[in-house]
């Protein structure tokens, strides 16, 4: 892996990424995702110096049990939407995955057409980590891309713990990826993730499957019905398509644009940015006040003793709170 820019001049770095060069993205990405000290000062610095390029994406989380479809999803929708002009970015959350294997590098097989394609961007998800870890960076690479012009940027996530918070918390539109086979799938719904839902989308809407993905459909718009929607300027559609023949995808966009226009028209879409962003600073400032607890050496093998001590009850929660506090101010 190409090693982050030396000592870095952040202003000439911060035009060269919005000058979309691919490589220099990657290095930009390289160096946010480090680890070290001084190149996360260099990462702050350039997240700064790039902050007024970033916003003019349409952001998309994409979520949906494994096989469901979502990278080839991501692939046909990608690749119709680079037909049409747009610089599209791909990019995963998988706390569980290793930068070697990550999951969205097996998939670029399930990405042909987007794999080479020149106006299209896939970043494997970061290497594993705490989940707040991992969508931070990601979080960062998103803005990353849309400095170096990317204008969609689409975030896949498996469906494992509480990964999907995490993306639609960095999205404009959080979709819900499904197969056909209502009665089954209804029962495992995650109610949770139903609730983050701006669309549901029946996938493998094709051959014999058709009249199953309308059925499917159909158990999940009454479904939908009973929960209260995320927002009071939309009610989530539920749609059918085929990511393979590509029938359906056409108006499934046309839904996130049509949130889109909604949301922007009431001012829910700038709100929920604004949210967002103080949501990123809590998150990555507790990221930050926890660090010492997993990287400091004495600190981390005093934890475990000390948690056995409360577990066992001969001390009290609160004295070893006290205790890891004064250990975290020495
Ligand atoms: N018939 C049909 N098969 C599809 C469709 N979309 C995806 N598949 C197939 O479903 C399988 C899984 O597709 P993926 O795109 O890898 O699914 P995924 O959700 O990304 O899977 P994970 O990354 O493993 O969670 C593959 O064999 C695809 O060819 C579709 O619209 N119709
Ligand atoms: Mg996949």
């Amino acid at each position: 892996m190409a090693s982050p820019a030396q000592p870095v001049d952040i202003g000439r770095f911060a035009r060269d990424v919005r000058a979309g060069d691919r490589g220099v993205l990657s290095r930009a990405i390289t160096l946010i995702e480090s680890k070290r000290a001084d190149h996360r000062r260099s990462a702050a610095a350039l997240m700064q110096a790039l902050i007024e390029a970033t916003g003019h994406a349409v952001r998309v989380g994409i979520t949906g049990s494994p096989g469901v479809g979502k990278s080839t999803t991501i692939d046909a929708l990608g690749s119709m939407l680079t037909k049409q002009g747009h610089k599209v970015a791909v990019l995963a959350v998988d706390p569980s995955s290793r930068r070697t294997g990550g999951s969205i590098l097996a998939d670029k097989t399930r990405m042909a057409r987007l794999a080479t394609d020149a106006n299209a961007f896939i970043r494997p998800s970061p290497a594993s980590g705490t989940l707040g870890g991992v969508a931070a960076k990601t979080r960062e690479t998103m803005l990353l891309c849309e400095a170096a012009g990317y204008d969609v940027v689409l975030v896949e996530t498996v469906g494992v713990g509480q990964s999907e918070i995490a993306v639609a918390d960095m999205t404009d539109f959080f979709l819900l990826l499904m197969l056909p086979g209502a009665g089954d799938e209804l029962q495992g719904l995650k109610k949770g993730v139903v609730e983050l839902a701006d669309m549901i989308a029946v996938n493998k809407a094709d051959g014999d499957n058709v009249g199953r993905a309308k059925a499917a459909a159909a158990e999940y718009r009454a479904a939908l019905h009973i929960l209260s929607p995320r927002s009071p300027n939309w009610s989530p559609p539920v749609v059918t398509y085929s990511a393979l023949t590509g029938d359906g995808i056409g108006e499934l966009w046309a839904r996130v644009l049509d949130h889109r226009e909604k949301l922007n028209a009431s001012g829910e879409l700038a709100a929920r940015r604004g949210e967002q962003q103080v949501k990123w600073m809590w998150a990555m400032l507790e990221e930050r006040l926890f660090e010492p607890l997993r990287s400091d050496r004495s600190l981390r093998t005093a934890l475990p003793k000390i948690e056995a001590e409360v577990a066992a009850g001969r001390v009290a929660p609160a004295t070893a709170a006290e205790q890891i506090a004064d250990m975290l101010e020495r």
